[in-house]
């Protein structure tokens, strides 16, 4: 049969389906012996089409996956949808559609794209995180959590978005607007929940050392998490109060010519009301965004009536409120220390206060020697900081700050998980009892897109009974943070239709940890953060084992287009489905996997990549094809002919290198290339080898199974061919045979006045004078040497060429 992808690849589609061959074993059908692989990629947002970032992705997953099952592992590969979130409720707003309508029918449209690919998903563990099934659970986790004292409510400033109605996360703030719809964002205090998860933060660093992920993500990762050791010093007031600042630099406290507070400090907030001038500047920086106080190269502030005593020398300190300290870092105030720290320098300068130098150093920024600093002189230091400590008693105390924030999941839209809580007139904030779950979405709402929730505009949602007192009450009507969603999702593939738990314990030390994770490079920190600091509260309440989810990550390089990413506001997007409906689905994948290495972009040249993949294939499809099937084992060595065993040689090193790449090295582009130099080695065995047929068999049949990860339609249809009726996707991986893996005869070619003349054969082992010996004794070099006096003969190093000068 010739490559007709689009006849044969629903064909096969189908034998796969009617086998069920993706499926993967439960706990109990594992048996002690069996090797397992849990295959995950990031689940995707059901926004209405596959995208060539998708592709990219799920296609090198499934490379992984029809590989380590062909190596006889029990392989674990599924595929969700994350399918809460903003874009189905805008849709809603905009189309009238209801968001659930409009999420089922995205769903339907993209598993019909995925299942044209091929990708060996086992579609019985899919999931949808907006199905009650679903997120039911993401309340029971809620309920564990707050029990353990892991979520807690607080009044914090958030970035709140009028237009939307909305509390957006740090990341979606870009220059103090939304970044999606350029709504402007404002500072607003608000009573929310958040998940404790600072309380991990050490532990979120030190695991990093058993993770075999990308250096950068983990670098990534460190930043975010933000560790910072210094001290924590308690300042006295000149009216008797005290305030405690947060120093990584105590040894520059001689240096300290102001201090800064938030303009969120109690001690700001109560001063600002006998001071109209305060006050107006606290709510000019109140206006401020988050990103814009931290970037901001103005340092704004405002001199307050606040006076602190430094704690050596007696002198008063002015103390002012300033832009740049925020309320959630550290204690929310500053002692400032303008000679040795740039922000503070920027501020002294500003506001003409005095810049004593008090570390002698060769970068001013950086740690020296103590100067100016009384009887801490010439200390380095770090020696300065441990004498300092002792010196101020109880006043100072090492101390470790994180920039890492606690999670504040709150969101003020429908479309998400609502959260299981009940406000009582009487008994205040109430969780939900766990037999009531799942607290369901109600349907009759109306989504006006301006103002509150539209939760808030269903009785049937808000009104309910106290589950403590019984008293009338009013239901929450906060949802989640949709991140909660894909926090723990790939746990529920191990046990999709569980009703008792979120998953098995059995099933979760079946699989876990992720063996091998695929997803870009974008959910470095929030998402493979949260994800983390779940897997760690799942192993708290004895769900699952282990510390960690994911053992390895790889990061896959964006498709792009004229060098941008693919993008809708860009109109650059190429429709997979357009590449699939014209050239099929083998074609597309072998491009992606070929077109370069995993964690590089891709740039889509057009369609000149697929055609070429297009031409490897039929390629294949010919060799296959003019090929009679042979059932003759490869006869023994000895009885090979050269080219037989250069061809068998070049087979059994190919699978050497291939098995490596995609066992350890998850190189897949070479994967590629390699077939296609066997493909040219198969076609230079003559047509009259007197052992054609089984070598032949042999290799075409090696080629296949190396083949078939990439190429999995056209795999099944080779194998067909050469004579075998069952799949080709449960055939085993071939193994690399010791004994051909080093050639040992090796071709010389031998040149004569600079000209090829012939080639000899040689042993693999035979040294500079044999070679010479037989380059001399070439037969279709004798014409050119006959009559003639020999000048010299070179071998040059490496002995693959012997040059004959003749006169
Ligand atoms: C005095 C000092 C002198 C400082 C010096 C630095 C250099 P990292 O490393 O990021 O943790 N700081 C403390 N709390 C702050 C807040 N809420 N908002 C803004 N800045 C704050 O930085 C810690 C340093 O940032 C602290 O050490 C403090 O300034 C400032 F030569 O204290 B330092
Ligand atoms: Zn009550």
């Amino acid at each position: 049969m010739p490559f007709e992808p689009l006849q044969q690849e629903p064909r096969i589609q189908q034998r796969w389906m009617e086998a069920g061959a993706f499926k993967a074993p439960r706990a109990a059908e594992i048996k002690a012996s069996d090797r397992t692989f849990y295959m995950l990629v990031m689940l995707p947002y059901p926004s209405g089409r596959i995208h060539m970032g998708h592709v990219r992705n799920y296609t090198l997953g499934d490379v992984v996956a029809r590989f380590r099952r062909m190596r006889g592992d029990k392989v674990m590969n599924p595929l969700g949808w994350d399918s809460f979130g903003l874009p189905a409720e805008n849709a809603a707003i905009k189309n009238g559609i209801h968001p659930a309508k409009w999420t089922r029918a995205n769903i339907q449209e993209m598993k019909g794209q995925i299942q044209k690919m091929g990708i060996s998903y086992d579609w019985d563990r899919e999931i949808a995180t907006f199905l009650p099934e679903y997120y039911r659970w993401n309340q029971w986790f809620f309920l564990k959590m707050w029990e353990r004292g892991d979520v807690f409510r607080a009044l914090r400033n958030v970035n709140w978005c009028e237009a939307l109605g909305t509390v957006l996360a740090n990341e979606q703030v870009v220059d103090g607007k939304d970044e999606r719809t350029g709504h402007p964002v404002v500072q607003k205090p608000m009573e929310q929940y958040f998940f404790a998860i600072t309380k991990y933060a050490d532990e979120l660093l030190s695991g990093h050392d058993q993770l075999d992920w990308p250096e950068n993500v983990k670098a990534m990762q460190r930043h975010w998490i933000g560790k910072s050791e210094g001290a924590r010093l308690t300042f006295d007031l000149a009216d008797g109060k005290q305030v405690q600042v947060f120093t990584t630099r105590l040894d520059t406290l001689f240096g300290v010519t102001f201090m800064a507070l938030s303009t969120e400090h109690p001690f700001i907030v109560e001063a600002a009301e006998s001071d109209p001038g305060l006050k107006a500047f606290c709510d000019q920086v109140a206006a401020m965004s988050r990103e814009d106080r931290l970037m901001s190269d103005i340092k704004l502030g405002h001199r307050s009536r606040l006076e602190a005593i430094h704690p050596f020398t007696g002198e008063k300190v002015p103390i002012f409120a300033a832009n740049y300290v925020l309320m959630d870092y550290g204690t929310g105030a500053v002692m400032g220390v303008p000679a040795h720290d740039e922000r503070d320098h920027a501020f002294a300068e500003k506001y003409g206060l005095p810049i004593p130098k008090v570390i002698e150093s060769t970068d001013p920024w950086e740690p020296g020697i103590l100067v100016n600093s009384g009887e801490f002189d010439g200390l380095t230091s770090e020696a300065a900081v441990d004498a300092m400590v002792a010196k101020l008693g109880g006043r100072a105390e090492k101390a470790v700050t994180f920039k890492l924030k606690d999670w504040g999941l709150s969101r003020q839209r429908y479309w998400g998980t609502p959260i299981p809580t009940i406000h009582c007139p009487d008994c205040g904030v109430v969780p939900e009892k766990p037999e009531n779950l799942p607290v369901l979405l109600p349907e009759d709402v109306a989504f006006t897109g301006t103002g509150a929730s539209p939760l808030t505009t269903s009785r049937t949602f808000l009104d309910c009974a106290c589950p403590r007192c019984g008293k009338p009450s009013r239901r929450e009507t906060d949802t989640m943070d949709t991140f909660v969603d894909s926090s723990w999702y790939w746990m529920r593939y191990l046990d999709p239709k569980n009703t008792e738990l979120p998953f098995a314990r059995a099933e979760a030390d079946a699989w876990s940890p992720v063996d091998l994770y695929i997803g870009g490079i974008e959910h470095a920190t929030m998402h493979l953060i949260y994800a983390r600091y779940f897997y760690k509260i799942m192993r708290d309440l004895g769900l699952a084992p282990g510390d960690e989810p994911f053992r390895k990550l790889i990061c896959q390089g964006m498709v792009l287009k004229d060098g941008f990413k693919m993008s809708k506001s860009k109109g650059n997007i190429v429709d997979p489905d357009e590449v699939i409906a014209k050239y099929g689905a083998d074609a597309l994948r072998l491009f992606m996997i070929f077109a370069a290495p995993i964690e590089k972009e891709i740039d889509w040249t057009g369609f000149e990549g697929i055609e070429g993949a297009t031409r490897f294939l039929r390629r294949a499809a010919r060799m296959v094809e003019d090929h009679a099937p042979c059932k003759e084992p490869v006869p023994a060595k000895e009885v090979l002919t050269a080219e037989e065993k250069a061809l068998m040689v070049k087979v059994h090193q190919t699978l050497h290198k291939v098995t490596d790449d995609l066992s350890h090295r998850y190189q897949f582009n070479t994967l590629v290339s390699s077939l296609m130099e066997m493909a040219n080695a198969l076609a230079d065995l003559p047509a009259d080898a007197p052992h054609r047929g089984p070598v032949m068999q042999h290799a075409l049949e090696v080629f296949t199974l190396m083949l078939s990860p990439a190429a999995p339609h056209l795999a099944e249809q080779l194998w067909e061919t050469l004579g075998h009726a069952g799949l080709c996707m449960h055939a085993s991986w071939p193994v690399a045979e010791e004994g051909w893996l080093t050639a040992d005869e090796v071709t010389v070619v031998v040149q004569v006045n600079g000209k090829v003349r012939g080639r000899v054969q040689v042993p693999a082992s035979a040294g500079e004078e044999a070679r010479r010996e037989a380059a001399l004794a070439c037969p279709e070099a004798q014409p050119h040497l006959a009559g003639k006096t020999i000048v010299k003969v070179v071998v040059p190093p490496g002995g693959k060429l012997v040059s004959i000068v003749v006169k």
